[in-house]
């Protein structure tokens, strides 16, 4: 009887050996990776944390080596008992307190990976969000409205698309007028075209609100012109529109040389051509000395010492009649500039396609 009880002990002490053996051999490795820690990757760390946790289940779970010896204590001789029991605890608590070490140690260094990675550098210069900026005709459209707008004129806007009555009819311009053939002019549907021109904005704006009035226009345009250095089919115009009790063409000449020596500089000259255009009587086509050679003449004016500036002329009383204005009462004077070309002049551009291209290199040069 002794000796089975014997046996049996040999054989609890020999099992209470091998698991701890076992145990030691399979530990080792995580150990090791719980000290180099910090020269692990985090997902080596995390890969390391999850099979330590295979490791504990296998050691320590509910069917361990561990689990089965602690079973074993009720078997044991009873004078034994006592000694095995001990001897089991002591292998638990081994067990787990290796086991917990290496947990918190790759728990820590995990968690030290983390915070390195995550690290933010509050001193590094941020990254500057692209600024945009304005179009070298906004530019330019913006500096003419200021001019007019300190001299007491407002801002009108007007449609893109409109009827043959603002484009054409209110203006003076009769059906058979070549401005309204298929050649000069975009038709959207039968009565309805893209402008040509900003002078509908004239009617609009004595429609709405009544003379007198001063305002100006500015806006986008469109022709059936072959683009070239100098034409596109669409292309920015700014329209003016005076009218009151006695306006006469000495205040439309006023009016335009004080705008030009705003714009270029207070020697510029202006210089009245005689034109024609059917909603304005008389008309005048507007040159101003060149702003680089002051009327000498260089290569920006072709030599002339001129620039055009637009068109302009005494509103016709016909257009006036239109909108229901009395002739006889009032009268007033328009002018319209195109943008465009004295962009590129003012710019030095030789060709006015480049202001629509797009092209960021070039645009990038008016920030
Ligand atoms: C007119 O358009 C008249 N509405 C101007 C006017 C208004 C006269 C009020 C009287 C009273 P004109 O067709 O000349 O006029 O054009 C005016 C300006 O537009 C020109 O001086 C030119 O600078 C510009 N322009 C004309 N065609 C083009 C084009 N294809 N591309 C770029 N600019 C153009």
């Amino acid at each position: 009887m002794n000796e089975l009880r014997d046996a049996a002990n040999i054989d609890s002490a020999t099992s209470i050996a091998a698991v701890r053996e076992a145990f030691e051999r399979e530990f080792e490795r995580f150990a090791r990776l719980a000290e180099r820690g910090e020269a692990l990757s985090l997902r080596e760390i995390e890969e390391a944390g999850r099979e330590l946790g295979e490791l504990k289940a296998r050691y320590t779970g509910r069917k361990s080596p561990l689990a089965a010896l602690k079973k074993q204590i009720g078997r044991v001789a009873a004078e034994e008992r006592a000694a095995f029991g001990q001897r089991v605890q002591r292998l638990e608590a081994e067990l787990s307190e290796r086991l917990e070490a290496a947990e918190r140690a790759l728990r820590d260094a995990g968690a030290r990976k983390r915070i390195e990675l995550e690290r933010l550098d509050v001193t590094l210069p941020g990254r500057r969000p692209r600024r945009g900026h304005l179009h070298p005709i906004t530019l330019l459209r913006q500096r003419m409205e200021d001019i007019f707008v300190a001299m007491g004129y407002a801002v009108e806007d007007g449609p893109e698309i409109e009827t043959d009555f603002y484009n054409f009819d209110a203006l003076n311009i009769p059906s058979a007028h070549p401005a309204r053939s298929a050649q000069d002019t975009f038709y959207t549907t039968d009565g309805l075209a893209l402008r040509t021109q900003t002078s509908p904005v004239q009617i609009h704006a004595m429609q709405r609100r009544r003379p007198p009035l001063r305002i100006i226009a500015p806006g986008k345009v469109f022709r059936r012109d072959t683009p070239d250095a100098t034409h596109n089919p669409m292309f920015f115009q700014i329209e003016g529109l005076l009218v009151d009790r006695h306006a006469t063409m000495a205040h439309l000449k006023g009016t335009i040389a004080e705008f030009v020596r705003r714009m270029f500089g207070p020697h510029t000259r202006t210089r009245f051509r005689p034109s024609y255009f059917p909603f304005t009587e008389p008309s005048a086509e507007v040159d101003y000395s060149c702003f680089v050679c002051d009327g000498r003449g260089c290569r920006v004016c072709k030599g002339a010492g001129w620039i055009e500036l637009g068109g302009s002329g005494m509103v016709h009383p016909n257009v006036l009649r239109a909108v229901e204005i009395d002739p006889e009462e009032f009268s007033g004077f328009a002018f319209g500039l195109g943008i465009d070309r004295m962009c590129a002049l003012m710019y030095g551009l030789d060709d006015i396609r480049l202001l629509y291209e797009n092209d960021v290199r070039f645009l990038e040069q008016f920030a």
